[in-house]
């Protein structure tokens, strides 16, 4: 499986403090689902003629702009149910707190995701993935925690893996069982989490369905020393940890999950000084969860300067959940990170590439144009990277490439092109 792009223009991202680039005029050779050689244009013959005519397809990009495959890199895309009841309920006044407190919220998409089948699961997930893979993205990080049992748990994450066999996607899975406490534990969060440490996490495990495990770490969620022993289990098991902090409160959670080693954290609109020292310190990325923000109207902005102060990598993602975030656009989230975050769009960029790779852990492989990384590629219909950022709802992915196969060909020019080959 070989395949070579040519009059290529790279958007080269990589994590040094420069501007992006834009190169035109470059090839991509790619073998074995890798990046093997990158070069301008008029070094192809003597560099790449021998193997040019080897190529099984060749892709003329025409100079259109090449991006790292975009990635999601927190979403709760696998459930069943919808809340729109709830979003009319908070638009009369009354908090997402309030919702959950009175067993709504995420309880209420806890019992649809219960009486579903695994095949259902996976075939509304199919549907809200045709949005994101719409949009150039090729990775998508789906948590579970709609399930709260053991059973029910697996069944989501055996769902979000069974979406790379039904779409070209590759997708890495969270455990997410410390969401909320389930009703057959309310009142006693203590052992819901002696359960989830002791039961959950190794048969999640065994089953190696799990790559990361999170926790909402909140007033309405779980406290510090219950978030402690769940990443103290992860970390037994070898997982990455990453957490839903400082959300709605300021518990101090961003810092724990740093200091014991996380990806990410995320949401992060109450971090303070203390939590974004403790990121920068320990390699942590910020993950900003604008539709969340948006979609519940928060005013409490996440401390953009001081992450930027102390060179924290950012990264943007849907957060895309029944509950706080029903948006299925990275771009838009994008848009969102600028408009509202004042991120620039090259931070979104960075957000959504190299900075979201960091954030599941897939730095070394992925998010970035480089000889030896994953052959995952977005090529654009447009002109300037900063349009990604800009424009909303406007189809502009002219191709992916997932893994060094060409798929979900959007436009039917290349179609012909292709056809002809
Ligand atoms: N924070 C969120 O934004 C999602 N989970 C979380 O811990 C929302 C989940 C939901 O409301 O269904
Ligand atoms: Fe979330």
């Amino acid at each position: 499986m070989s395949l070579l792009l040519t009059n290529a223009a790279i958007v080269s991202m990589d994590q040094s403090d420069a501007d992006y680039e834009v190169q035109p005029n470059y090839f991509i050779a790619i073998e074995h689902g890798k990046i093997t050689q990158i070069g301008a244009m008029q070094d192809i013959s003597s560099m790449q003629k021998q193997s040019a005519e080897n190529h099984k397809q060749i892709i003329d990009c025409q100079n259109r702009l090449i991006t790292p495959g975009l990635i999601d890199s927190h979403t709760h895309l696998v459930f069943a149910g919808n809340r729109a009841k709830e979003f009319e309920q908070r638009l009369t006044g009354v908090p997402y707190e309030t919702i959950a407190k009175q067993g709504g919220g995420i309880l209420s998409t806890v019992n649809a995701t219960r009486i579903a089948t695994e095949q259902q699961l996976v075939e509304l997930a199919l549907k809200r993935l045709s949005a994101l893979t719409a949009d150039g993205v090729t990775t998508i990080e789906i948590k579970s925690g709609y399930g709260l049992t053991l059973e029910d748990e697996l069944k989501m994450l055996c769902a979000a893996k069974q979406l790379e066999q039904h779409a070209n996607i590759k997708v890495s899975t969270t455990l997410l069982a410390a969401h909320a406490v389930p009703p057959e534990y309310k009142g006693d969060a203590d052992s819901y989490i002696r359960y989830v440490c002791d039961e959950i996490i190794p048969a999640a495990v065994d089953a190696k369905l799990v790559d990361a495990v999170d926790v909402f770490c909140e007033g309405i969620g779980f406290n510090l020393a219950q978030t402690k022993a769940v990443f103290e289990a992860a970390l037994t098991h070898g997982l990455n940890i990453k957490g839903h902090t400082e959300q709605l409160s300021n518990l101090g959670g961003s810092e724990l999950a740093a200091t014991m080693g996380a990806t990410s954290v995320d949401h992060i609109e109450y971090l303070d000084e203390q939590g974004v020292k403790a990121l920068a310190k320990h390699g942590t990325v910020a993950t900003l969860l604008p539709g969340a923000f948006y979609f519940l109207r928060e005013t409490q902005y996440p401390p953009i300067e001081l992450l930027r102060q102390y060179k924290v990598p950012m990264a943007i993602a849907t957060d895309f959940n029944p509950g706080t975030s029903p948006i299925a656009s990275l771009t838009m989230m994008m848009n969102m990170g600028c408009t509202l975050f004042r991120l620039t769009p090259e931070e979104a960029l960075r957000g959504v590439t190299c900075n979201a790779a960091t954030a599941l852990g897939l730095q070394d492989s992925r998010g970035q144009i480089r000889v030896g990384y994953d052959a995952d590629l977005a090529i654009w219909n447009i002109e300037h990277p900063s349009q990604l950022a800009y424009e909303v709802g406007i189809p502009r992915l002219y191709a992916r490439i997932v893994g060094g196969n060409l798929c979900k060909v959007l436009c039917k020019e290349l179609c012909k092109e292709l056809s002809n080959d």
